[in-house]
């Protein structure tokens, strides 16, 4: 890092956030390492960031958090909103036969990216692992307008697949540990290092994503894509303050409700609900209906947490 590279300020893309770590691309293609000028500068990977240098500690100061198209963003414990990847258009949940699917985790990351204007859908990881994944559940998300992809990044199968979704897309693969999130990035780039300072081994000596990390796609199907591996959960809710109160952000909810008796029916226990009917017609799958009365009761508590933090 010369001086002169740093002599002004200039714009970049965060690639990596770890905490207050950053790593910024700026349009050269050039990487550094930053870290943001505050503590009340919330940063994320896909941020677009102003930076300065500081030349008395010899470092990048990310100053400013340029205006974000999107934001993916969850609710913490207390009920607060905490920026989880920004600027990205498509959310693709990963899945796979082991570990075992929690589709109600699933179902609320789906919530948050149609919430957000952010594209949905699924991949279901391990192809090659004879252990099916229960086929009605991926119908009820097709039917939701959430498509699916089957892949494996150890054999290969089903990956033109997954490029043909990513093609042009700036996407993010989330999902519990162990799906094979960071597999598919290595399978798909194996030109990228998915760099080994991002894995640490987690208690069972496997290698476990701390970061998320963006790359992109220079050639092939998805040319012109970008994909972001994230770290593995094990839960998940959306951001209250984001979510659409009417809708949860469930798509079966925003078609069906103009059907209900009461236009601000919640679908719980309203009398003639056109979501209800839907599920005892078999229209709606029952385990999604129940997964919107456990988002509609967790973001109740959530909002209730909040109120009780803004109290403080
Ligand atoms: N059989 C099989 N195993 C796979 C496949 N993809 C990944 N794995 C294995 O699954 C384990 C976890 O893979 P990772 O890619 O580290 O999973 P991850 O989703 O990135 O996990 P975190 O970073 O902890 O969130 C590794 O042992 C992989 O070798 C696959 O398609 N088939
Ligand atoms: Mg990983
Ligand atoms: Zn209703």
């Amino acid at each position: 890092m010369t001086a002169t590279s740093l002599s002004d300020g200039f714009e970049a893309e965060v690639v990596a956030a770890f905490g207050r770590h950053l790593i910024v691309r700026r349009s050269d293609g050039g990487e550094l390492r930053a870290r943001p000028a505050g503590r009340r500068l919330s940063i994320v990977c896909g941020d677009r960031v102003r930076c300065e240098p500081d030349r008395v500690h010899d470092e990048v100061l990310a100053v400013e958090v340029l205006p974000r198209r999107t934001l993916l963003a969850r609710a913490n414990l207390r009920g607060d909103s905490e920026p989880v990847v920004a600027n990205i258009t498509q959310l693709v949940v990963v899945i796979a036969p082991v570990p075992s699917p929690d589709f109600f985790v699933v179902d609320r990351y789906l919530c948050a990216a149609t919430a957000a204007d952010i594209a949905g859908a699924v991949a279901v990881n391990k192809s090659d692992v004879p252990e099916p994944v229960a086929q009605a559940e991926l119908a009820a998300y097709a039917a939701a307008g959430y498509p699916h992809v089957a892949c494996s990044a150890k054999s290969g199968t089903g990956l033109d697949g997954l490029r043909a979704l990513l093609a042009d897309a700036v996407s993010v693969l989330v999902g519990q540990s162990g799906v094979g999130k960071s597999s598919i990035v290595r399978a798909l780039l194996p030109d990228a290092t998915v760099a080994t300072g991002d894995l640490v081994r987690d208690e069972e000596g496997r290698h476990t994503t701390t970061a998320s990390r963006a790359y992109r796609f220079s050639s092939g199907l998805a040319s012109g894509g970008t994909l972001i591996d994230s770290p593995g959960v094990r839960d998940f809710a959306p951001a209250v303050d984001r979510l659409d109160a009417r809708t949860l952000g469930f798509p079966e909810v925003e078609r069906l409700s103009p059907g209900c008796r009461f236009s601000d029916c919640k679908h719980m226990n309203e009398p003639d609900c056109a979501i209800v009917a839907a599920v005892d017609a078999g229209a709606l799958s029952t385990r999604r209906y129940e997964s919107y009365r456990r988002l509609r009761r967790r973001y109740l508590d959530l909002m209730e947490a909040q109120g009780f933090s803004k109290r403080r």
